[in-house]
């Protein structure tokens, strides 16, 4: 049978790491050309290295390479590619550069900008969201005016609430306030933070969930307004907003709750016009009651979860449905198999989490049946001090969480890197811990966690502190 020539001929990559990686693998099964940018600190990485072509875009910091819009443009120009594929992190919910894209007639591997900019402003989300049937949390229908009007609101909502930055996502200026007393210095610290880090002191309020998990759907569109759902993530596990663990599916998941969490967030991005991979994220309370938080216009880190309990091929999607593709799969095709869990692997110190960059000496990566390792890392690579630490995912896939568990261990028990400091001592612990084990934790597992594995006078205050909140 003949095959149908592709539409993309050629596609640039702008990013490094893992993900670079990940996204050659898939436009190598697809017989598509890679063309990769690195800057003058990435030379010897393997998204150089297993690409047909790379173009250097700069010095090592990302301002001035891979955050470089100019730059970047200017590769693809030269390269003459027929798409660039985002990534994670750095352009890839830039709304400014899929604009930049589209003006160039090179496509955007991801959602319109429109969309991108759309959910990139938290309270617009949350009224678009809110308009399209998805529950929110009481709160903010619009930036905030005035203290008076942040008084009135949270009067209305009740204590606690927070307050988040509109521009913000990730956690970044957050702010939760318990009483009245605290809420103008906390919308006045909030406001300042928010302005610094995104240029925009637009903030919100909304009533505060004190124990809530972090579930998220994974969603996929075409550009005909087809649109599925891939089921949840459990993405509780974090420290300081940044992720640590990921699982799918969630232990506390049924098919009920994930038949209307994944029906709801498919008819928002029905709504809203969303193309390409997407994720909702909702807090889930106690009551199993869930409410959107906000929604990732990107791939993400924690997708091959997804698909390995789905056997779906997120990237390969990704580029199907920017080449004008109809989505090959209807949601009844979607299968549920098994248990996976992701370790992010990091370049840290596991105690203090302090960054450990260097020269990797040695390296053993951990292999066999259910076992996945998506990284760039070699013996031998020098692990760069400009960017993100993650140097490595490991997945596993099994029958059942506990083997999930098992088989986790084992793996990170294989995963041998020397020369400098990584988490994986860390995820061994999680790994034993019987809270992790139980499936019970909620976002505040890690503050926990780590009181416990520090012990000592310091460990059994936070600890007992924890108790007594947990007990009100
Ligand atoms: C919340 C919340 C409780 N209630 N919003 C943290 C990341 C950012 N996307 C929003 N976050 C939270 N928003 C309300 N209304 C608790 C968090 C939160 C959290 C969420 C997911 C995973 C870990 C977390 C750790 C602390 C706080």
């Amino acid at each position: 049978m003949p095959i149908a020539p592709r539409k993309f001929r050629k596609i640039l990559i702008a990013n490094r790491g893992e993900i670079a990686c990940r996204i050659i693998w898939a436009c190598k099964e697809m017989g598509i050309r890679t063309v990769t940018v690195h800057s003058e600190a990435d030379r010897d990485s393997l998204h150089v290295r297993f690409a047909d072509e790379s173009i250097c875009i700069g010095p090592a910091p990302s301002p001035q390479s891979y955050l470089n819009i100019p730059a970047v443009i200017s590769a693809a120009e030269i390269a003459n590619v027929d798409a660039i594929h985002p990534g994670y992190g750095f352009l890839a919910e830039s709304a400014q550069f899929a604009e930049i894209c589209e003006a160039c007639n090179i496509k955007f591997i991801g959602p319109r900008s429109s969309v991108i900019k759309l959910m990139g402003d938290k309270v617009e989300a949350r009224r678009a969201m809110s308009a399209a049937g998805v529950p929110i949390l009481p709160g903010s229908k619009e930036p905030l005016e005035s203290e008076i009007e942040a008084l009135q609101l949270a009067r209305e909502i009740g204590f606690p609430v927070i307050i988040k930055a509109a521009a913000g996502g990730g956690g970044r200026g957050m702010r939760i306030v318990r009483s009245e007393a605290e809420l103008g210095p906390a919308l006045e610290t909030a406001s300042n933070e928010a302005l610094k880090a995104f240029k925009n002191g637009d903030i919100y309020i909304e009533r505060y969930l004190e124990r809530p998990r972090h579930i998220e759907i994974q969603v996929m569109a075409d550009e005909f307004g087809h649109c599925v759902h891939l089921g949840e993530r459990d993405c509780s596990i974090q420290r300081r907003h940044q992720k640590l663990l990921e699982e799918a599916p969630s232990p506390v998941m049924t098919p009920e709750l994930r038949a209307s969490m994944g029906e709801v967030a498919v008819a928002a991005c029905k709504r809203v016009g969303y193309s390409n991979a997407g994720t909702v994220e909702f807090l889930l309370d106690e009551d199993g009651r869930f409410y959107f938080m906000e929604m990732n216009t990107r791939i993400q880190v924690e997708h091959p979860v997804t698909e390995m309990i789905t056997l779906a091929d997120i990237a390969r999607n990704q580029i199907r449905v920017a080449e004008g593709e109809e989505l090959a799969y209807e949601q009844q095709d979607v299968i549920f198999a098994g248990h996976a869990i992701e370790c992010r692997i990091n370049a840290e110190d596991p105690e203090t989490f302090a960054p450990s960059p260097g020269l990797i000496t040695a390296a053993n990566i951990p292999g066999g049946i259910g076992v996945r390792v998506d990284t760039a890392i070699y013996p031998g690579y020098f692990v760069p001090p400009y960017y993100d630490s993650l140097i490595a995912k490991l997945i596993v896939h099994a029958r059942t969480r506990e083997l999930a568990i098992a088989r986790m261990r084992r793996a990170l028990e294989a995963m041998v890197i020397e020369g400098i400091k990584t988490t994986v001592p860390l995820h061994l612990k999680i790994m034993d811990d019987p809270e992790f084990q139980a499936g019970t934790y909620t976002t505040k597992f890690m503050e926990r966690f780590l009181a416990r594995a520090n012990g000592g006078a310091q460990g059994r205050k936070v600890a007992a502190e924890q108790q007594a909140v947990a007990a009100r």
